[in-house]
């Protein structure tokens, strides 16, 4: 049975990751944050801070893993430009510490390294969809690092031989993502009006925006899919191909809530630099591996709304 290790487990992917890699025939061992909990069962949970560069060759020495899958990360957008300092050594220094250990092993594992859609940045009429040659202009902070991270598994690739793959995540969306990103806090928003705890009025950023959504289960198959048939030293596009406005998104939300509300933009949820569209071109993974996203758009919404329902109430 092969051994997978996933580093930053206790997030949003990871849960889901885990059951997609149990259907998969894996033994797995995931890695957490001290402070953060895991629920569960049959797998192994180690606490890791990736700063930490002696516990990860320690934890690496324990585990021997036949593959990793590297999620740790800041993953905010809007935490970046909080903090951009926690953003840098999380994502980039993280990223060296984790891959700079596995080069001191006897054996070279499998790295899926996860980056971001955002790393595309501002890209230019004509570009969409977007290939993974085209040019990155990163237009955030959270998107740099995750460019350097790539950069850096490339190198370690080359120099060393490594068996490294890089994905770059479109959005990615589902019941128990925060409320950091715009589906989970558009659902928790509903929920609370709902409810009766709040005014019924929802609180938005840039409606004006084209992202590309796919269920975070349909992106977990495709992770778990790469590690079996990804080539060393490539990068692989995943999302689901087609960009919707936010507007639309927030428009089938309303259509599923049980009362009237009405829509305010909140300057707070405007960002400093916000990119007009990203939308991945997806033929690299799917000729790859045949992947292609499952799960429609409305009943990841719905799922997400019932999520935030249960929540709400339970709160
Ligand atoms: O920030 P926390 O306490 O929630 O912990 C996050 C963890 N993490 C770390 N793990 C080890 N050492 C660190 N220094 C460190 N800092 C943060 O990584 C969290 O448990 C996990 C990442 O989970 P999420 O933030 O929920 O990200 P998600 O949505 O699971 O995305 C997975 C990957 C990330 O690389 C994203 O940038 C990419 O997919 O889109």
């Amino acid at each position: 049975m092969k051994k997978a290790l996933i580093i930053g487990g206790a997030g949003f992917v990871g849960g889901y990751l885990i059951r997609q890699l149990k259907k998969d025939g894996y033994q797995i061992a995931v890695t957490k944050m001290p402070q953060e909990t895991i629920p569960g069962e049959g797998f192994e949970v180690l606490d890791l801070n990736i700063l930490d560069r002696p516990a990860i060759e320690t934890l690496l020495e324990q585990v021997r893993p036949d593959c990793i899958f590297h999620l740790a990360a800041q993953s905010s957008v809007y935490v970046s430009w909080k903090n951009p300092g926690l953003t840098i050594d999380v994502n980039i220094k993280g990223s060296v510490n984790m891959l700079d250990a596995v080069r001191t092993l006897d054996y070279k594992p499998r790295i899926l390294l996860i980056g971001s859609g955002e790393e595309y940045g501002h890209i230019l009429p004509g570009e969409t969809p977007i290939s993974e040659q085209n040019m990155v202009r990163p237009g955030n902070i959270y998107a740099a690092t995750k460019v350097c991270q790539n950069l850096i598994g490339k190198i370690y690739a080359d120099a060393y031989g490594m068996d490294i793959m890089s994905v770059r995540a479109f959005n990615h969306i589902g019941p128990t993502q925060t409320p950091m990103f715009v589906t989970a806090d558009f659902c928790r928003q509903a929920a609370e009006i709902e409810a009766g705890k709040r005014e019924p009025v929802i609180r938005v950023g840039n409606l004006g925006a084209r992202r590309d959504f796919t269920d975070v289960r349909d992106v977990v198959r495709a992770y778990s899919m790469l590690m079996e048939r990804g080539v060393p030293g490539e990068t692989y596009n995943v999302g689901s191909g087609k960009a919707i406005e936010i507007r639309e998104l927030l428009v089938q939300i309303l259509s599923m809530a049980k009362t009237e509300i009405s829509v305010e933009v909140d300057p707070e949820k405007l960002r400093p630099v916000d990119i007009p569209i990203i939308e991945a071109d997806i033929s690299k993974l799917t000729d790859c591996t045949g992947w292609v996203p499952e799960i429609p758009l409305e009943q990841t919404l719905q799922e997400t709304l019932d999520y935030w329902r249960r929540k709400v109430k339970e709160n």
